[in-house]
């Protein structure tokens, strides 16, 4: 057996949560990870037969059932992470209709997987059906996308166009937008389901005066997708009370779109120039 705390996926999740705390994105014990993992990744690493405690999870994901998950623990603070990773990281298998996570590494303080275990979980669900390569679903507290959910209009498609606009490559990182669901209490079900379902149409979720959910392939592209909204809202804010002079218009998002090969989500940026049909009726393919 090779020592867990050198593999990869250990490794880089350390160096992600360091970063995140130092881009001041998780105050406290604020954000939560988790990263799907194969059991052929993990067999050099653990007896996948040793479950050292099973944890309910509190809700049904048939269709998670003996899937691998490392993932950050309730109450932890991620500056620590680097400094105890097995007691502030967890490494579990669903089971039981995903009824009941068997804890295979970590969590060796008695702890638990983050409170935000049904949006991770549910979000990873729905993330799959439309990428089947989803590994990652990050929650973060950055301050420029909340500070934004004070000050501007929640409507998705506002609130993506306000920030394709900030920064030329916005559009390139995310053309699928943000989705922004509502304030509600965090921690529930409820709002798991709520995540899941607005992660059907975007990687992006900001939730209202909380923070934001993303999911992608792997940790630097999630992160990537988070710090790249956070740059666009904090341009937002830089100039959002100042006389604009000067700005991104629709025209220019489409010579990106044909530059780059990104479409942007339907019916979010006025039709091209010359095009005939109203956008919202647009077939994609058609779109230049
Ligand atoms: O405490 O960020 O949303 C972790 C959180 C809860
Ligand atoms: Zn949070």
């Amino acid at each position: 057996m090779q020592e867990i705390l050198n593999a990869p996926f250990v490794a880089e999740l350390i160096r992600t949560l360091t970063n995140m705390y130092r881009h001041g994105w998780d105050e406290r014990n604020g954000g939560n990870v988790s990263v799907r993992l194969d059991e052929d990744a993990l067999r050099d690493y653990l007896d996948l037969r040793a479950v050292r405690r099973t944890i309910p999870t509190g809700f049904d994901a048939p269709d998670l059932d003996g899937e691998y998950f490392l993932i950050t623990g309730t109450g932890k603070y991620f500056k620590n992470a680097q400094y105890a990773p097995d007691r502030d990281l967890g490494l579990v298998r669903l089971a039981e209709g995903g009824r009941q996570a068997d804890l295979l590494w970590g969590f060796t303080d008695g702890g638990s997987f983050t409170s935000e275990f049904p949006a991770h979980m549910m979000s990873h669900l729905a993330r799959r059906r439309v990428d089947p390569e989803t590994r990652v679903v990050m929650h973060c507290h950055p301050g420029n996308l909340l500070a934004m959910t004070f000050v501007h209009e929640l409507d998705e498609r506002a609130f993506t166009r306000t920030l394709w606009r900030m920064c030329t490559e916005c559009l390139m990182v995310f053309p699928d937008g943000v989705n922004v669901l509502p304030w509600m209490v965090c921690g529930t079900t409820a709002i798991g389901e709520a995540t899941a379902r607005k992660m059907e149409t975007a990687r992006l979720v900001v939730w209202a005066h909380h923070g934001i959910y993303a999911s992608g392939r792997d940790l630097d592209e999630t992160f990537g997708l988070i710090e790249t909204a956070e740059k666009a809202a904090e341009v937002y804010l830089k100039i959002a009370h100042l006389p604009i002079c000067s700005s991104i218009t629709d025209s220019q998002l489409h010579e990106i779109e044909s530059r780059f090969g990104v479409k942007a989500r339907p019916g979010y940026l006025d039709p091209a120039p010359g095009s005939v049909l109203p956008e919202t009726v647009q077939p994609m393919s058609s779109w230049a």
